[in-house]
């Protein structure tokens, strides 16, 4: 089946309508940022950058480390964007534009996340790093997608009973991440986690400014919640979209965490920068040792 125009839709120079990118612009590792400065904090540790590309808050470089080739691209904030990210890079590797027609074999991608996040538990400190092993969506990005397959609705039905989750919320979704990926990133420097991804960073991570929240108890209830010995570790806006799509397109996915806020004792860091900057470099040194 042809993908119309409408479906499929490519600027006039055929690279794909939101990242901006053609098909031989990406690479098959990508590691994702939400802020697009922090594209060039990762880049510059590439030895060479072929592309550079940026549109709305989608900003991409694609490069080489020795002989690894990487993409590193902002996806700006939370899993509204996560869906336009997620189906546009599957699109280029996965889709030929000249047809417009899904190919017959299929890439599989590499997509880290290097995203940085709050935590809900005391013991987990600010500038420590975390790896996201679960994640819960309270966002509703999953559910337009045919997903049961993916998801665990066990761990969901144990959530929405402790927390009593209001019903005009939307049902959360629980992903994994890729399993290889967390064995070849794991170390005694990654925590494991349990991430909560949400559609706000205010109301819904239980921030209250001016506004009252319809739940004053729900980061306790999200932090008290212990489903066999798992407990949910912190809340950040993207893991669980992009978890849920990766599995869904049969793409690999790993959410690494800055922990730059801990909720518990309202602190947030005073260095977020260089906190960030060791992790990506963390990351870079994994993704580049064979
Ligand atoms: C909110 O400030 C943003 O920061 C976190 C959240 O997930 C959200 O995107 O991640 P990034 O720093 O990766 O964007």
């Amino acid at each position: 089946m042809n993908l119309s125009a409408s479906e499929l839709v490519l600027n006039p120079d055929k690279s794909v309508y939101h990242l901006n990118l053609l098909p031989e612009e990406l690479a098959e590792t990508v590691i994702t940022v939400g802020d697009p400065d922090r594209v060039p904090l990762v880049s510059q540790y590439f030895d060479s950058i072929e592309v550079k590309k940026n549109k709305r808050e989608f900003h991409s470089h694609t490069g080489r480390i020795g002989q690894k080739r990487i993409t590193v691209l902002s996806t700006g904030i939370g899993t509204d964007n996560i869906d336009i990210v997620l189906n546009e890079l599957d699109a280029l590797v996965n889709i030929d534009f000249d047809s417009r027609s899904v190919k017959t074999t299929k890439i599989v991608l590499d997509i880290i996340r290097i995203g940085t996040s709050g935590a809900i538990q005391p013991h987990i400190p600010i500038h420590s790093y975390l790896m996201s092993e679960y994640a819960i969506g309270l966002d509703s990005l999953l559910h337009f997608y045919d997903s049961q397959h993916v998801q665990h609705p066990e761990i969901q039905q144990a959530f929405l009973s402790h927390t009593n989750w209001l019903k005009d919320k939307s049902t959360p979704y629980v992903v994994e991440c890729d399993r290889e990926l967390a064995q070849k990133f794991a170390s005694k420097q990654l925590l494991p986690g349990f991430t909560a991804t949400n559609v706000g960073f205010y109301g819904p991570q239980g921030r209250v400014l001016r506004l009252p929240l319809q739940d004053k108890a729900i980061n306790d209830k999200l932090a008290s919640f212990n489903y066999q010995g798992m407990q949910i570790t912190n809340l950040e806006m993207e893991t669980a979209g992009i978890y849920g799509l990766a599995k869904l397109l049969g793409h690999r996915a790993l959410s690494l965490n800055c922990i730059l806020a801990n909720r518990c004792n309202g602190e947030f860091s005073t260095n977020p920068e260089k906190a960030t900057q060791g992790l990506i470099a963390y990351a870079l040194e994994r993704i580049t040792d064979n």
